[in-house]
């Protein structure tokens, strides 16, 4: 880094400490680096999607204005989201902390039990515009729901193995208080606490349970084992975001990247609506297991893929329900999750059914499917100073001109896309499995140690502060 660079992210009025959204940056690229060396693949599947990216900007100018408008062309490339799978309320919690450092804090309650997956989740991420689009980084994080598993005996086993785990290194956790006590780091200690949290993330190949239990904890789900018998939550995979997502699927192949058989999400359209996604299969890593004479036994385990994302505008209350009803509609059609003997027929009846939602971005907006960023235009410069400007008179505005109008990004994740992405990775038999019992999202927030910032509640406040900044424009 340059010493210009260097100067930039320090923040001289609060004693040096960096910034969050320096850590942040840090931490993803030392992630993504070591990720690249974990699974090769996947620095494979970054440069196809770093060509098909910018093949779509040279091609697409409307596409290139609108990410330009947004702020998000620059934030493009360093895109990513990632995966972990934590094993008890300990880690919920300190995950939280180290988070919180990097100005990443939980967003959103997703409940998978009911896709056949015994976990519950939030997304940790920025939630402020300008640290989006100047560090993207989320990590998907779920928790183990023990109270799922139905052997009593397997699951004191289970709450005994993690009882004596610790997935943190002391000095990332030293780093986290002192973040806390002083509120913020200076640069060294940055660069000590991204180096140390990192750890927490690395794949390992000996798992600490014996073979017995590891087959013992597959034969509850495969989830369970890929959580309770390793060192730490390995991150699983690390998503690149695409312009271009069915061109990336396409190519997977010649590159012998073996993908997923379809795309979760909504169908292709012109305006694209919340999030579609694919991935590669997880691979078969050896692991050696433990034994009683301490020498270990060989095996395999599946956890770690790849896995890409074409983002779209985000949906408000009303347009997640027409997409969860015109998904849930092609789901029942088919009879359940698509697989690859009826992909085809899938992509066929859901691009018909979403027909039904409106393909140009006027139309969203008008029936108010959609979230956007309200923007000024040179226009408001002649605007008549007679009148004090308020909300009753946005839409006028925009009718006359004086304002305009963009999609705003969806950050977040889909339920049934995730549980398709576990399910893509598990097995089908865990898939099908169904668990009995209720969402517990106070519990969720009880064992993270505060509550989740509520998903539809955070686009309409965004919504509105931009808005709010063209009516001070305008007004001033
Ligand atoms: C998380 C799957 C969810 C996504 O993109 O929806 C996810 C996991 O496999 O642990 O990452
Ligand atoms: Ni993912």
């Amino acid at each position: 880094m340059s010493s210009k660079n260097k100067a930039d992210h320090l923040n001289n009025d609060s004693n040096s400490f960096v910034s969050s959204e320096y850590i942040r940056n840090r931490f993803a690229t030392i992630m993504s680096d070591m990720y690249k060396d974990e699974v090769p693949l996947y620095g494979e599947l970054l440069n196809l999607v770093h060509d098909i990216n910018k093949d779509v900007l040279e091609q697409a100018e409307d596409i290139k204005q609108q990410l330009a408008n947004t702020g998000e062309i620059t934030r493009l490339n360093m895109e990513r989201h990632g995966a972990i799978r934590l094993g008890k309320p300990y880690e919920l919690f300190t995950m939280r902390r180290l988070f919180k450092v990097m100005g990443m804090f939980p967003v959103g309650y997703y409940d998978l039990a009911t896709a056949g997956v015994p976990v519950h989740s939030t997304a940790f991420r920025a939630i402020e515009n300008t640290a989006l689009n100047q560090a993207p980084f989320r990590v998907f994080t779920s928790l183990l729901r023990l109270d799922l598993i139905d052997d009593k005996h397997l699951r004191e086993n289970v709450e005994s193995i993690l009882e004596n785990r610790q997935i943190f290194t002391e000095k990332a956790l030293e780093l986290i208080d002192k973040s806390e006590n002083e509120g913020g780091l200076n640069e060294t200690d940055a660069e000590t606490f991204v180096q140390e949290a990192l750890e927490t993330f690395r794949w390992h190949d000996t798992a600490t349970v014996d073979y017995d239990m590891y087959e013992a904890l597959l034969g509850q789900h495969r989830l369970i084992a890929d959580v309770v018998a390793f060192k730490g939550p390995h991150i699983n995979h690390l998503t690149p975001r695409t312009l271009d997502i069915d061109k990336v699927q396409s190519s997977m192949e010649a590159r012998n990247i073996p993908p997923k058989d379809n795309i979760e999400g909504p169908p292709p359209r012109k305006c694209p609506i919340l999030l579609r996604q694919t991935s590669f299969k997880a691979l078969t890593e050896k692991v050696s297991f433990k034994n009683d004479a301490g020498n270990g036994k060989m095996g395999e385990h599946k956890a770690r893929f790849g896995e890409i994302e074409q983002r779209g505008v985000a949906l408000t209350q009303k347009g997640q329900e027409l997409y969860n009803e015109l998904l849930g509609k092609t789901r029942q059609a088919i009879g359940g999750s698509p697989n690859a003997e009826n992909a085809s027929e899938y992509n066929q009846l859901l691009l018909e059914n979403f027909k039904a939602f409106p393909d140009t971005y006027d139309e969203l907006h008008a029936e108010e499917l959609a979230y956007f960023h309200y923007f000024t235009t040179d226009k408001v410069k002649s605007i008549s100073k007679d009148t004090t400007y308020s909300h009753e008179n946005i839409q006028q505005l925009l009718k006359d001109g004086y304002l305009t109008i963009e999609p705003m990004v969806y950050e977040d994740f889909l339920p049934v896309s995730a549980a398709g992405i576990f399910a893509s990775n598990l097995g089908t038999d865990d898939a099908k499995r169904e668990y009995e019992g209720t969402s517990n999202q106070s519990l969720f927030e009880k064992d993270l140690g505060e509550p989740v910032y509520d998903l539809m509640k955070w686009y309409s406040d965004k919504q509105n502060e931009t808005i709010e900044k063209c009516l001070a424009e305008i007004n001033a």
